[in-house]
């Protein structure tokens, strides 16, 4: 990592977000966190900028808006452009678990213009500075559900599938450009997740962990360390992890 250097985080009012982004402030990098709720993301600023020394920059907007998510990112100042190192694409959601012949199309848009669309709109952002800055790191969180579909995952599992599929599309594109990409494939890890996936039942979210240790967001955010810190000749492309007792989305050790 070059001194100064900074990275992008989205999503980070929590879970996975949250804890990469307090990972990449560790390891002496200036982040830029986005997030729909503005005073998570303020917080989370304050706890950056007082526990790691480093610089914290807000960026407040729905990713499902293309003219938000612009006007946002040309605010950032142009020195965090011009240093910028790593971008995580981890704002994600899954909602609802419904059978195809039931499922709800604002759900859908949701899911599409989140997981898939949003992402294109910052790697695009993000990309134009890694190449003038000679190179660069493009981390996406995907997910076992991209890799195995599973009954009334359908739309969730096929967002997935295309953010294993635009990785791969990204890393051969971003070859000549020295931009690394990778993807973070997850199973259960436990975050506000499925509270959101269940529109707020407690006690449905609560069960997808019932009788499992499920991973945690610093286990995600030590796998990115891992990721971002080999050396400059070495790319990770790929990462499915999983918590110990699940080996994929049906198969569940349950005690
Ligand atoms: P959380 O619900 O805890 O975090 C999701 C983050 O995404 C929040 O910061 C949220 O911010 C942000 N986000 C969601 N929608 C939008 C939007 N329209 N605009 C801007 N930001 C948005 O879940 P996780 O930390 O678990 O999820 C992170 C990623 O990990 C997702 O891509 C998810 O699909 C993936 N994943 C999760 C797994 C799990 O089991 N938890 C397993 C595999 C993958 P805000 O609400 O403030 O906008
Ligand atoms: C989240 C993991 O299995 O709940 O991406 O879809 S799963």
């Amino acid at each position: 990592m070059k001194p100064q250097s900074s990275a992008i985080v989205t999503g980070a009012t929590s879970g996975i977000g949250r804890a990469t982004a307090l990972m990449l402030a560790r390891l002496g990098y200036n982040v830029a966190i986005t997030g729909r709720r503005l005073n998570l993301l303020l917080d989370l600023c304050s706890e950056i900028e007082k526990e790691h020394g480093v610089e914290c920059y807000v960026l407040n907007f729905d990713i499902r808006d293309k003219h938000e998510v612009f006007d946002a990112y040309d605010m950032l100042p142009e020195s965090w452009k011009d240093s910028l190192a790593v971008l995580v694409n981890n704002a994600g959601l899954a909602l609802g678990c419904t059978n195809i012949a039931d499922g709800n199309d604002a759900d859908w848009d949701c899911m599409i213009d989140t997981n898939v669309k949003g992402l294109l709109y910052m790697s695009q952002l993000a990309i134009g500075n890694m190449k003038a800055n000679g190179g660069g790191h493009i981390v996406n969180i995907a997910s076992v559900a991209g890799k195995h579909v599973y009954q009334n995952g359908n739309v969730y599992c096929a967002t997935k599938a295309a953010v294993d599929s635009l990785t791969q599309s990204m890393r051969v594109d971003l070859l000549p450009f020295n931009i690394k990409v990778s993807s973070v494939a997850p199973g259960m890890v436990n975050t506000e997740f499925s509270t959101v996936r269940y529109h707020g039942d407690k006690a449905k979210a609560d069960a997808v962990y019932e009788g499992v240790e499920p991973l945690t967001a610093d286990d995600i955010a030590s796998t990115i360390e891992f990721i971002i810190t080999r050396p400059a000749h070495v790319c990770i492309n790929d990462v499915l992890i999983m918590p110990t007792q699940q080996a994929m989305p049906y198969y569940v050790n349950r005690k």
